[in-house]
């Protein structure tokens, strides 16, 4: 079983957390399973608040609606994709550049559903390059504060996020603490946001593997 069969295991495992309304969703080709699913159960639900625009343009072409989070408030569910968590929930996100609006979505839900394939599953965040999305002005400060951290920050250069952005990708860092490395760099002017999602962890994780899938709460 490839790769890409394990997400869609856990797209479909993640279908029982819907219970109708609006739900939230995120980015990602996990996620995209996930919408591919719902549209056949998309009468159960009113409609969608959209981490991305590839999310939305997604939602619409199977006839969801995307609903604007301010018209919403908070929701009851969000599902998303993670490039990394570990057994407390803690997630790094971001390697599609969503983050910042995951993050929000996140905060605003009462239950966070994250799918992933079981590779996902790590004892110790950052293997995987954390994202940090800054203010373009601000690339050049923020990458000198994050080396002061030990960080080795990367420019993903070519890449503007949805909301105007850029995206430093930070290798090397030792993310004992996630939760006091998510404040340290949420605190250096110019972050708009960090793939840290450690104060407001999943509540539930569904990893698709080859004999099916895990829960872990
Ligand atoms: C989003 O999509 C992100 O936060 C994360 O970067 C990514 C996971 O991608 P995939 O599902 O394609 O592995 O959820």
């Amino acid at each position: 079983m490839n790769q890409d069969e394990m997400k869609r295991r856990a797209a479909q495992a993640a279908l029982d957390y819907v219970e109708g309304g609006i739900i939230g969703v995120g980015t990602g080709s996990t996620v995209n399973h996930f919408i591919d699913l719902l549209a056949g159960i998309k009468g159960r639900i009113d409609g969608a608040v959209s981490s991305s625009e590839a999310s939305t343009a997604r939602l619409t072409r199977h006839g969801i609606a995307v609903f604007d989070l301010n018209a919403v408030g908070e929701l009851s569910l969000y599902v998303d994709g993670a490039d990394e968590s570990n057994h407390r929930l803690q997630l790094i996100k971001g390697g599609g550049g969503a983050l910042t609006r995951e993050k929000i979505i996140a905060d605003a839900s009462q239950r966070f559903v994250c799918i992933a394939d079981d590779s996902k599953l790590v004892d110790t965040l950052g293997r995987f390059p954390l994202p940090v999305e800054v203010i373009p002005m601000a690339r050049g400060h923020v990458a000198r504060q994050l080396v002061k951290l030990g960080g080795t920050p990367v420019w993903r250069e070519g890449f503007v996020t949805d909301n105007g952005n850029l995206i430093l990708d930070v290798r090397h860092l030792s993310i004992e603490d996630p939760l006091a490395i998510e404040q340290q760099i949420n605190a250096i002017p110019g972050v708009v946001t960090v793939g840290l999602f450690a104060r407001r962890p999943a509540d539930v994780l569904i990893l698709g593997g080859p004999d099916g899938t895990k829960t872990l709460t």
